[in-house]
Parts: C-alpha cells; structure tokens; sequence
C-alpha cells in the first residue's frame, strides 16, 4: 500500500522554470519562493545597504526600518553582544510562531534566506526584496531573545 503524498507545498510558492541566477555570495540559486514578507533578493540588484546592530540588551538597532515596495536591501546584521543573536524576518504571527517552536526545540537547526544567525563579535549579510506593502517584523528567535523584546518593525511603502 501507497501512502499519498502529504508533504505541505505552500500554495504558489515556487515559480515555475529555474532562474538559475549564480550569486557570487551564495552556493545555491536564489530562491524564488515568495514568502508573506517577500523573497529572497538579487545580490546585483541592491538598491541600499542597511546596517543592522544586535545586543545582548536584546535589542535591534535600528528598531524601526522603513522601504520601499520592490526595494532590495542589502542588510549588513552585527553582533555586538556576547550571545548569539540573529534576525529573522516575517509578520508578527509568523515570528510569534516560529519563537515558539525555538522555546520547545532549541537545538533546531534553521537556516533560510530571510534569516541571519550571527556570532559574537561577528557581521552577516542578508539580501531581501520587499515585494509586498505593509507592516512587518524582524526578531531574534535564540530562546528568551524575541520574549524578551527582542524585536523591530518594517514597514513597506506603496
Ligand atoms: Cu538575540
């Protein structure tokens, strides 16, 4: 007996053909997959560079980011703490969500291209398209992290 596929395809996330676009900064391809907060960006298509500070005071600095609908940013994440930090973007729901499941898994691994773990005393990029308007956020799942406060918010202009 066969079981049916039951993997979860999130509703029209991939596009169809493979825009194998190398990047120098990246192994694999950029991801087309269109996430509620946008996709991954074009490494060439930059259109600003953001820098992003991380502390143990478990805040983000800036704590407010405001862009434009279509705009790739390019977001330069530091840690300037002791701990490990990261930035981790979606809506509030999503990252509410996802903290969660860090309190009840903290040795889970992830690694996707709308997040950035960053080491003590150490600098991540992480290259976003904004392809939706609206308000979202970006927090640090590391447990206690995002409880603690540890969050920003992004708004997306027309
Ligand atoms: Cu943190």
């Amino acid at each position: 007996m066969f079981l049916a596929a039951t993997f979860a395809i999130p509703v029209g996330a991939r596009a169809h053909g493979e825009a194998k676009q190398e990047a120098k900064t990246r192994k694999s391809a950029i991801s087309a997959e269109e996430k509620s907060v946008g996709r991954e960006g074009d490494p060439g298509k930059v259109s600003r560079t953001i820098a992003v500070d991380m502390g143990d005071t478990l805040r983000f600095t800036p704590g407010e980011i405001s862009v434009k609908r279509g705009e790739t940013i390019r977001f330069v994440v530091k840690n300037s703490g002791k701990l490990m930090h990261e930035m981790v973007l979606g809506t509030r729901a999503e990252l509410k969500e996802h903290a969660q499941l860090m309190q009840k898994h903290p040795e889970m691994e992830h690694d996707e291209p709308y997040m950035a773990h960053v080491q003590p005393d150490k600098s991540a990029d992480m290259i976003w398209q904004f392809t939706k308007a609206g308000e979202f956020y970006y927090g640090c799942l590391v447990p206690g992290h995002f409880e603690g406060g540890m969050i920003g918010k992004i708004i997306v202009r027309r």
